[in-house]
């Protein structure tokens, strides 16, 4: 009886680590140098960050993915912002993950209205791509004016885009389904060879 305990147990563990492990993420920075940039975007040689600065002709200056075909095991994306208007002007930062069909946001990935007048405007942002996995949609970051601006002096940076993937591919519900029977079925083989034994 006591060795059929341990063995439940190990039974328990094993799918309980098998489905702990699509949580464990990988990330890597995108390059933003496969993106499409406005002439007034200049992209590290990196590709790790890209300062927006603003144009005379073109509003709102943008830097532009698309197809963004979010992979199958995506968890996040993420990047920093840094958005610094300049006295006299009135500007805002704009990022969003969009249908290509439409062209309008995805409803939870788009920032809104980041900026106004005069002051710095920074941060983080996270979102979370699982809803997403395999579509293909379009990934924008742009800096555009608001009705009090009177200048072209603000400065945006976007930095360090991050596609967070996981380690292993999520297993489809029928793959586990199968590991569960054959764990369960080795229990029982060894089960029975314990009962010959004896
Ligand atoms: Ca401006």
């Amino acid at each position: 009886m006591e060795r059929h305990r341990h063995r439940s147990i190990f039974v328990l563990v094993s799918i309980a680590l098998f489905l702990a492990i699509p949580t464990l993420g990988f990330t890597a920075l995108m390059n933003l140098n496969t993106f499409t940039a406005d002439p007034t975007v200049a992209v590290s040689a990196n590709g790790q960050s890209a300062v927006f600065t603003e144009d005379q002709y073109i509003s709102p200056v943008s830097l532009l993915l698309i197809p963004f075909v979010v992979p199958g095991n995506a968890l996040s994306l993420s990047f920093d912002y840094n958005l610094a208007v300049a006295p006299g002007n009135e500007d805002y930062f704009h990022a969003k993950l969009f249908d290509l069909g439409t062209g309008d946001s995805l409803t939870g990935f788009d920032l809104g209205d980041v900026g106004g007048l005069e002051g710095t405007h920074a941060g983080p942002t996270l979102w979370d791509l699982t809803s997403l996995r395999g579509q293909s949609v379009g990934l924008v970051f742009d800096l555009g004016y608001g009705y009090d601006d009177f200048g072209l002096e603000s400065v945006l940076t976007v930095s360090n885009v991050d596609l967070s993937t996981s380690v292993t591919p999520v297993p489809e519900p029928g793959t586990l389904m199968l590991m569960v029977s054959g764990l369960g079925g080795l229990g029982w083989v060894s089960r029975k060879k314990m009962f010959k034994r004896s």
